[in-house]
């Protein structure tokens, strides 16, 4: 009887440490001039196939994008992103689900914030922890991908509830698996009435440019659709 409010206690304590130092880092992040973008979404549903084309398209246009990726294990993705020649480093998390402020803050270190434009940052891939935690971005966005489900949003409503934006990935699937769009469409509103939802491939880079236009716009902070975060 006596165990599970004490477990509560201990979960209220650690996402209160969290949202302050998110609060810190967002206060960082401003000051530096720099946009940060949360990638969350399920395993697989093409964060770091994004980022890859998202790094370069950036890079080609002059931007100084950065990311950090956080997997349980393997520095897979880092390497992938690194590829592109913006600054990436990976974020093992050993076991735990989802990103916290104190390891961006603890991977931000020796970095230049000054120096940057956009940091990307690629949440573990799963559909329930990273919700909760902030990690100081200033837009979150919530991928699903065509092979997915349309029904995701409505099986976990937290995560698309907590999103400032949610992008369709892999669409050059989406005939193959006769993805039902209006059905996809129907779940995000039903969730988050109005959230933005864009479209991509990041096979085909259909989709790219208009998704990094809105990207750009949010940080201009001159697209009515994106509620940028602020403290
Ligand atoms: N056909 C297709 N495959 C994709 C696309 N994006 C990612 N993939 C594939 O999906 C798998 C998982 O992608 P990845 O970017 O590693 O997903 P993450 O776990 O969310 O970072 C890889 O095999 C990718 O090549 C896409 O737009 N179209
Ligand atoms: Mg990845």
């Amino acid at each position: 009887m006596t165990a599970i409010p004490r477990i509560v206690e201990v979960r209220q304590n650690i996402l209160r440490r969290n949202d302050e130092a998110a609060r810190a880092l967002r206060e960082r992040f401003r000051e530096a001039g720099v946009f940060v973008v949360s990638l969350v979404s399920s395993p697989g549903s093409g964060k770091t196939a994004f980022l890859e084309r998202a790094l370069a398209l950036l890079l080609k246009e002059g931007y100084r994008p950065a990311a950090l990726v956080g997997d349980l294990a393997t520095e897979n993705d880092a390497v992938r992103l690194a590829r592109s020649g913006a600054p990436a480093k990976q974020i093992t998390t050993g076991t735990v689900c989802h990103l916290e402020a104190a390891m961006v803050a603890g991977a931000i270190e020796g970095w230049n914030l000054a120096d940057l434009d956009f940091l990307f940052i690629e949440n573990v891939g799963n559909l329930v922890c990273p919700a909760s935690f902030d990690v100081g971005e200033n837009l979150r966005v919530v991928l699903l991908s065509v092979t997915e489900g349309e029904d995701k949003p409505l099986k976990y409503p937290t995560i698309f509830n907590s999103a400032d934006a949610a992008v369709v990935t892999k669409i050059d699937l989406a005939e193959a698996v006769e993805f039902d769009w209006g059905a996809a469409e129907s779940s995000i509103a039903a969730v988050r009435p109005a959230l933005p939802v864009l479209r991509v491939s990041s096979k085909t880079g259909a989709g790219m440019s208009g998704l990094i236009e809105f990207l750009k716009s949010c940080r201009a902070q001159s697209c009515p659709a994106c509620p940028a975060r602020a403290d």
